[in-house]
């Protein structure tokens, strides 16, 4: 894995703006402009195998999922659109599925259908400021938590704050929240992408648990650790695209809720050391870095704090102690470009 994909967006041309991020990528880096742009999108519905953690028990296991990919290769998640209020948008999505795919966004009307095989282009106006999920919403959400979603997210014109008048942030980072249940990609692998409309929904039985599509141990990566100095503070930008409740737990500090699903909170904002979100929901917050309240002895050096998932499922698959799990590092008090030794 690549120390820190640092991935420059946001610089206008008269192509176009590319505007897609590795969906496994958590920094999201932007610069503001002050004029809406057009953003070219290209995204491929395919199909494959996803690695997956190997476990206690060290065996390798992949499952098979639809996702939605920058390229032709399977991508757990979709690429993250990035882009700023006003800006077009193009999509073009190549179908390589055998079924029909559907883009849409959560709290928008765009819900956009593509025929199985078929290439598509379509367009829309970046809706306000906020964090959004586009998703193929078909079959009670199977299709979605197959893997089909991504996030789309709406800078404010001319601002590098996560809505006008919000809170600042040293650095923005995309948390998306996932849970798979390797049955059901077995159910496709073996009868083919139809399948997916029979599958029921409660039949969802998850055994791993992704941040940003890793489980733990590999969720310690600069693809979902946060890191900052003291003094900075992150917005992290948090999406359940899975198919049940995530409850993220910031040890260390507690984080500032500045969205919920785009509604922005200008008054006095929650403090909270637990999100629960459910599916599809978004939730913005600011995670302060700076020495925790009741750290002792006194914080000198980097200090080494989780993040894990409270859903009770996410800490005891796979035996306990996290294995599969939904955990993450927070690192404080450092230079990014160094980490400590776990
Ligand atoms: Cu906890």
């Amino acid at each position: 894995m690549d120390r820190r994909k640092f991935l420059k967006t946001g610089l206008a041309s008269a192509a176009g703006v590319a505007g897609l991020v590795a969906g496994t990528t958590s920094l999201l880096t932007w610069s503001p402009r002050t004029h809406a742009a057009t953003v070219n999108v290209n995204i491929s519905a395919v199909a494959g195998d996803i690695p997956l953690h190997a476990g206690v028990d060290n065996v390798a296991r992949s499952t098979y999922m639809l996702c939605f990919s920058s390229n032709s290769a399977p991508q757990f998640h979709g690429p993250t659109i990035l882009c700023q209020e006003g800006d077009t948008v193009n999509v073009t999505l190549n179908n390589t599925l055998a079924i029909d795919t559907v883009f849409a966004v959560t709290g928008t009307g765009i819900n956009e259908s593509i025929g199985a095989g078929n290439n598509s282009t379509f367009s829309f106006t970046a809706p306000a400021p906020g964090t959004y999920i586009y998703h193929d919403n078909q079959n009670s959400g199977v299709n979605r938590v197959m893997g089909l979603n991504g996030a789309l997210v709406v800078m404010p014109n001319s601002s590098n704050r996560s809505f006008n008048g919000g809170p600042t942030f040293t650095r923005q980072f995309k948390w998306a929240l996932h849970c798979l249940d390797p049955a059901w990609g077995e159910t496709l692998s073996a009868d083919g992408h139809n399948a997916v409309n029979s599958i029921n929904p409660d039949s969802f039985n998850p055994s791993f648990f992704t941040l940003n599509g890793f489980s733990y141990p590999e969720t310690h990566n600069p693809d979902t650790d946060l890191e900052g100095n003291i003094g900075e503070a992150a917005l992290i930008r948090l999406i359940n695209t899975g198919g049940m409740i995530h409850s993220p737990h910031f040890h260390g500090n507690h984080v500032e809720i500045t969205s919920v699903n785009r509604n922005n909170v200008t008054g006095e904002r929650k403090e909270k050391d637990i999100v629960s979100m459910m599916p599809l929901d978004a939730r913005d917050v600011i995670y302060p870095f700076k020495t925790p309240p009741d750290a002792w002895p006194a914080a000198s050096g980097a200090q080494r704090y989780p993040m894990h998932c409270h859903s009770e499922m996410s800490q005891t698959t796979a035996g306990g102690s996290y294995p599969h799990g939904l955990h993450a590092g927070i690192i404080i008090g450092q230079s990014p470009a160094t980490e400590p030794e776990l």
